[in-house]
């Protein structure tokens, strides 16, 4: 048996690996926000996309606000409401005057109900990490920001239920698990900032859908208050609960257009007692399908991530945020993470597997570990992608489901179509659920990059029969591509849904729906 803690395999340099501390927390991203260059007010830069007929906020509507929540909580100085306008990619922004700050299920009955009545649009904001431009109003619509309603109610310690306000830091959550040798039953490189509420509205993925599932089944209740005001309990925490339609799931992945949810019960598994992570490089794309194949057939049931990166994707990390790569400089790399309850048996499997990948020569290059320090400084390389790309000014982001077969195709397709105009085309992301993030980065905006790369990229995921967005959603940005993944008797069911729910469109307007 190989021994313990990092093990060079072949070609490993001995460098120690930089940690970072987890996401920046909200109160330093919107300082940051205000103290980088704005984006283009998101009205000039899609000016096609015409304002609803809202009321403009006036005396009537702000004192109704500050009677309900004291004026501590209504924020309309400008400097202040920037960061809520302003995205965490800095690709879209607002020009709302007013951010609500409830810390109750009971006061956003009142909030939405006042604006129903008095038709005044509302952008729900948790974490505002969402990529989609979904976080942030288009307009002027009143910010409702969840980051005061951060309770945990309950964690069963048996049953492995956790029930919570929308607005806990997904991170902060995982932490107090952790006492109780429970985890979140899902990860994402914005974990210290983004919101549990955000993550179920999107129904993020992240790094452990491969083993944990998707929110769809792993939430157990919601708590959500409709546009009128009106709250729908349905915050179950059992497991099996057949009793009508599953009304969650209308709430689940609609982004804040069919309420704001304002409690979660989950399904949290147990903390690993055994946790391996193999970093390995490699020279063709070939060979991350044919490592994948053996993970899940050699690793099976402690497989918990399979990533993939490529050389273009590290390189901003590395050369953009200066972290160090414990590998040498390689076209692709795939993160192997286990996830067991046998630090031997585990350990066993994984090294074996590592010694045949390498044997085969499907790896050319690679490191593993279980000590939680080099671990991180590995996670971080990849979770800081997103991170390390904005450094090359704006990011052109895709985030799609493609056949696995097909799933790194896309990139020298559209490197060969975009040519010099872009700093950079790079594909990386959750190569064990087929969901490749492409990125083309430029130093700033440009329309011109822009219509060559839209609708391209949509028709050409739809010909293979793939998602336009796999797990970041719809938001602002992709309500025209809509159709490339879902039909039209489907989007017009969706359109009566929130006309019922939704009847004076006031929630999150000109979001996920093709107008
Ligand atoms: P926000 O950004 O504040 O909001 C997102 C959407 O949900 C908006 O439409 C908003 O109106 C709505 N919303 C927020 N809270 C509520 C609520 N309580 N009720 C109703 N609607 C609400 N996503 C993934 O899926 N997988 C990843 O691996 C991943 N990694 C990321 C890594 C980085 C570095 C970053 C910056 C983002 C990443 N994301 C990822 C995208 C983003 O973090 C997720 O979509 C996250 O779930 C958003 O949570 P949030 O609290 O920041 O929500
Ligand atoms: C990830 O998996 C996120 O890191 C972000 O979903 C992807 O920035 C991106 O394109
Ligand atoms: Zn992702």
């Amino acid at each position: 048996m190989l021994p313990r803690g990092i093990i060079p395999l072949i070609g490993l340099r001995p460098v120690s690996l930089g940690i970072r501390p987890s996401f920046v927390c909200s109160s330093q991203r919107r300082e940051l926000a205000s103290a980088e260059v704005l984006p283009q007010l998101t009205k000039d830069r899609y000016p096609h996309v015409k304002r609803g007929e809202y009321a403009k906020l006036d005396q009537h509507h702000l004192g109704f606000f500050k009677d309900l929540l004291g004026p501590d909580r209504v924020i309309t100085d400008p400097s202040d409401c920037e960061g809520f306008n302003v995205d965490w990619i800095r690709n879209v922004r607002g020009y709302s005057q007013c951010v609500l700050k409830p810390k109750t299920t009971e006061e956003v009955s009142k909030i939405l109900s006042f604006c129903n009545d008095n038709r005044v649009a509302v952008c729900p904001q948790g974490g505002n990490t969402g990529l989609v431009g979904g976080s942030v109003p288009v307009f002027d619509e009143v910010v409702l920001w969840t980051g005061l309603m951060n309770n945990v109610m309950s964690i069963d310690e048996t049953s492995g239920a956790l029930v919570c306000q929308a607005g806990c830091i997904l991170e902060h959550l995982d932490n107090q698990l952790a006492e109780k040798n429970l985890m979140m039953p899902l990860d994402l490189g914005a974990k210290g900032s983004c919101h549990i509420g955000g993550n179920v509205s999107t129904n993020a993925g992240g790094l452990r859908l491969l083993r944990y599932g998707n929110l769809h089944g792993t939430v157990l209740g919601v708590e959500a208050v409709k546009a009128d005001g009106e709250i729908i309990d349905c915050l179950s925490t059992l497991k099996k609960d057949n009793t009508g339609y599953h009304l969650k799931h209308l709430f689940i992945g609609s982004e804040g257009t069919l309420g704001i949810i304002t409690k979660i019960a989950i399904q949290c598994p147990p903390k690993p007692k055994a946790v391996n992570l193999a970093f390995l490089g490699l020279k063709s794309f070939e060979n991350v399908l044919k490592i994948l194949k053996k993970a899940k057939k050699d690793l099976g049931e402690i497989l918990s991530s399979c990533e993939m990166i490529d050389e273009s994707s590290l390189e901003s990390v590395t050369e953009n945020l200066k972290l160090k790569s414990p590998l040498s400089i390689h076209p692709f790399y795939m993160l192997v993470e286990t996830h067991g309850s046998n630090k031997e048996h585990d350990e066993e499997k994984m090294n074996k597997f590592l010694e045949d990948v390498m044997e085969e020569g499907l790896a050319l290059d690679g490191t593993t570990t279980n000590e939680p320090s080099k671990m991180k400084a590995i996670w971080d390389l990849r979770e800081s992608i997103t991170e390390g790309l904005m450094k090359d000014g704006y990011a052109f982001k895709y985030d799609i489901s493609l056949p696995t077969k097909h799933f790194y195709s896309l990139v020298p397709v559209l490197r060969e179509r975009v040519g010099d105009i872009a700093q950079r085309v790079c594909g990386y992301g959750h190569v064990g659920d087929g969901n490749i993030h492409l990125n083309v980065t430029t130093r700033k905006f440009s329309q011109e990059m822009l219509d060559k790369i839209e609708p391209f990229v949509f028709e050409y995921t739809s010909k293979l029969r793939g998602s336009v967005s796999a797990e970041h959603g719809i938001g602002f940005k992709k309500t025209k591509y809509v159709h490339f993944s879902k039909s039209k008797e489907s989007i017009a069911l969706m359109k009566k849904l929130k006309a019922m729910m939704d009847p004076n469109g006031i929630l999150n307007p000109y979001k996920v729906l093709p107008c």
